[in-house]
């Protein structure tokens, strides 16, 4: 390679490059005057320049026109899906060398640290709608690496609704809100949409993921990201295999209860924004290692399923993960607009060592996502915005168009050329050159579907037969609610008769909850290999932790000061934070003297934004506490979500007048520890690091489905 030529492509990438060359583009403006966009010192902004004090407005004032011409251009067209989200910055770290299956730049060496920029999204809703809705959510990540921008543009579940990219805005089209009345906002729970459904067995699977608990993440820390599509590695040698890939929280997979998320959309709408963020500013970096599956080329057709079918998974018990790095997230944007709404990922944006299938989702996909940032980011010019723009150097014929940045030197602006000596010129594969991977391919043209993508629901069973029976009650009251909420009592029997092939019993369940026919029993028509992939269920993804976790304390005048700096100092050694919560903000007295400041009162939170509940002791603060609606609505709330939710000393009293009900308390019979299903009560405290460690196990296992079963308490 030439000294010239080395200079061209070798960069120094680390996991701060994109930051620092971000900082070419941020402006400050603390110190600085105001001018107009041409740089002139303004000496006036709140007065229009009259004719007159009472007369028009003149046209050559200047630097009103260009206040508000730009005023009046400020939005741009949301996406068209994934229109609500949120982005941060951080980076990739390689575990292990993965040279013998990809040549791509950041997975060569251990410790290689690669950044990235990635955004979360829900799919339906607009760009102001809430976080929490039932949806599934985007998972979209870009690596700046040294051979160019590379984009894994996943989401949170690991299969897709439709087999081929045709059928995508036909899918969109039915699940937006319907097209005369635009309702509902951000919610599938309507007629188009359960129409579309029922017409295409091929969603099942997908249907059954969403109205499962992965439907309504508790925190975009605290979800999986899967590429979906199966992919291919490519090595220096020019083999390929196909990889899938996969994001594992270290935080662990948890979600919401559906009546939390919906009263979370109208409390705190930007509630995942705000985790999200709160989480980076305590310095709780959001982690999530890499996973992949790689399949060998000669293993193509071994399944019970075609790899290319995107609505469908390879269990894990048949190809197990092999986990290859982790991405660590680690700072805001500093302006939203700039980077999280300007930001454009495409699934063709890939580096040498990674590379398409025939997926036909995928293939479409390819298509999509570059034809909609020529809308959304008006022109061709998107690569150079600040966010968009590859670290790797990038030099080509591509010429002008709306917003163009680069100054492009040189005569030529073709290739080859003479006048511009040959340059910018292609690069070998061993110049890091992107060279598509050689498959064979032959066939006819044809619109048809292959016989190896007509299996819809045997994985749609394997997935309900891997859920815990909390999990299985979760999917089928969503499907009471979503299928209740059609109008079309057609549709309604449609898609009863439809998931009765999933299973009788679900079939069974659906049709008793939406009044219709209960299904005839239909023998399955495919059967997984497997009966169970213990891999499916978050109940099987529970880490023991409790970091970043929110507990509210409840707390009046009187109250036992002394647990609530206890339980504070704990919680922090965890990684875990309280707020306290009483009636009005301001500062509490304690009962044996001391202060408590109270950080919000009911009018400003709920239980609701809170992953469990503690009530110190303290006579007068418990009996203030009894008489306020919103501190036993705030009780039986959190134990209707199946929060864990803890008692010492006279607090223990809050939770029997409370409406709770079928769980041990402590006073009763024992006046020590008691802990059951998630409710840990100490009457008389003795070790407080005794109660605590039972409270932080409590935390930890996140919900108690088993307090579920019991009468649900009025909240
Ligand atoms: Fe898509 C955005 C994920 C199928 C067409 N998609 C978009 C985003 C994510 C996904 C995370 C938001 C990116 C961001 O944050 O800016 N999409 C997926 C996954 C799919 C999928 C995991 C299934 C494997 N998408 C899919 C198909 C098509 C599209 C089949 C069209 C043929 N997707 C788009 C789009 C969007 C988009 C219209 C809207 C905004 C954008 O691209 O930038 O092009």
């Amino acid at each position: 390679m030439s000294e010239q030529l080395k200079k061209a492509t070798h960069i120094d990438v680390d996991e701060k490059s994109k930051l620092k060359d971000l900082e070419e583009f941020r402006e400050y403006p603390e110190g600085q005057f105001l001018t107009t966009d041409q740089g002139v010192r303004v000496s006036e902004t709140d007065m229009s320049l009259k004719a007159g004090e009472r007369g028009p407005t003149l046209l050559e004032d200047f630097h009103f026109r260009e206040k508000l011409t730009h005023f009046d251009h400020e939005r741009i067209p949301e996406r068209i899906v994934h229109a609500r989200g949120t982005g941060a910055h951080g980076y990739f770290e390689c575990y292990e060398s993965m040279a013998e299956y990809t040549m791509a730049s950041f997975l060569q060496e251990a410790g290689k640290k690669t950044p990235v920029f990635v955004r979360f999204s829900t799919v339906v809703g607009f760009r102001g709608s809430a976080d929490t809705v039932r949806d599934a959510r985007g998972f979209a990540t870009k690596f700046y690496t040294e051979d160019g921008n590379y984009d894994l543009v996943g989401n949170n579940i690991p299969v897709f609704f439709i087999q081929d990219a045709i059928k995508f805005p036909d899918l969109v089209h039915s699940i937006k809100p319907e097209p005369d009345d635009e309702m509902p906002q951000a919610s599938a729970a309507h007629d188009t949409f359960w129409d579309f459904v029922a017409s295409h067995p091929e969603n099942a699977h997908m249907i059954m993921w969403v109205l499962s608990d992965r439907g309504i993440p508790r925190s975009y820390r605290m979800m999986q990201g899967f590429g979906v599509n199966t992919f291919r590695f490519v090595n220096k040698q020019g083999k390929g295999r196909f990889v899938k890939f996969h994001w594992i929280p270290k935080l662990g997979v948890h979600s919401l209860v559906w009546d939390e998320a919906q009263k979370i959309a109208g409390k705190d709408p930007d509630y995942h924004r705000r985790d999200l963020y709160e989480a980076i500013e305590e310095g709780h970096y959001p982690e999530y290692e890499l996973g992949v599956q790689i399949i060998e080329e000669e293993d193509e057709h071994k399944f019970d399923f075609d790899l290319l079918d995107a609505t469908k998974i390879v269990p894990e018990e048949q190809v197990p993960l092999k986990i290859i790095g982790k991405l660590t997230l680690t700072s805001k944007p500093d302006n939203f607009f700039a980077e999280v709404e300007q930001v454009a990922f495409c699934p063709a944006n890939v580096v040498p060592g990674i590379d398409f299938t025939n997926d036909p989702l995928l293939q479409g996909r390819l298509f999509s996502y570059l034809d909609t940032q020529l809308i959304r980011l008006g022109g061709p010019n998107f690569h150079e915005i600040p966010i968009n723009r590859p670290l790797a150097p990038y030099h080509n014929n591509q010429r002008d168009g709306y917003h163009r940045m680069t100054i492009n030197k040189g005569k030529s602006a073709y290739f080859p050329n003479t006048v511009g000596n040959g340059d910018p010129r292609p690069a070998s594969r061993e110049e890091h050159g992107y060279v598509h991977y050689t498959e064979k391919v032959e066939g006819k043209k044809i619109r048809a579907r292959s016989d190896s993508f007509k299996d819809f629901f045997s994985q749609a069973t394997l997935f309900w037969n891997s859920m815990t029976e909390p999990e299985k009650e979760h999917i089928v009251k969503a499907f009471h609610f979503e299928v209740g909420k059609v109008k079309s009592l057609e549709i309604r029997q449609r898609i009863a008769d439809m998931f009765a092939n999933v299973d009788p019993e679900l079939g069974r369940m659906i049709a008793e909850g939406v009044s219709v026919k209960v299904p005839e029993a239909k023998a399955p028509q495919k059967k997984s290999r497997l009966d169970k992939s213990p891999a499916l269920s978050q109940a099987n993804k529970v880490p023991d932790t409790i970091e970043s976790r929110k507990v509210a304390i409840l707390a009046a005048n009187g109250v036992n000061a002394s647990h609530v700096e206890q339980l504070l100092k704990l919680l922090k050694e965890k990684g875990a934070s309280a707020k306290v919560v009483s009636m009005t903000q301001g500062t509490l007295r304690g009962s044996g003297g001391g202060e408590v400041m109270v950080d919000k009162s009911y009018e400003t939170t709920a239980s609701v934004l809170f992953d469990a509940v503690f009530v110190p002791g303290g006579r007068e603060s418990v009996e203030a506490l009894k008489s306020q609606g919103s501190a036993v609505h705030f009780i039986n709330e959190a134990f209707r979500h199946c929060k864990p939710i803890a008692a010492t000393g006279e607090g223990v009293e809050l939770l029997k007048a409370s409406s709770i009900k079928g769980v041990k308390l402590s006073g009763e019979g024992e006046k020590g520890l008691v802990s059951d299903r998630g409710v840990v009560t100490a009457a008389e405290t003795g070790d407080f690091g005794q109660f605590f460690e039972a409270f932080r196990k409590a935390i930890a296992q996140h919900r108690h489905w088993d307090r579920e079963k019991k009468e649900m308490v009025p909240a």
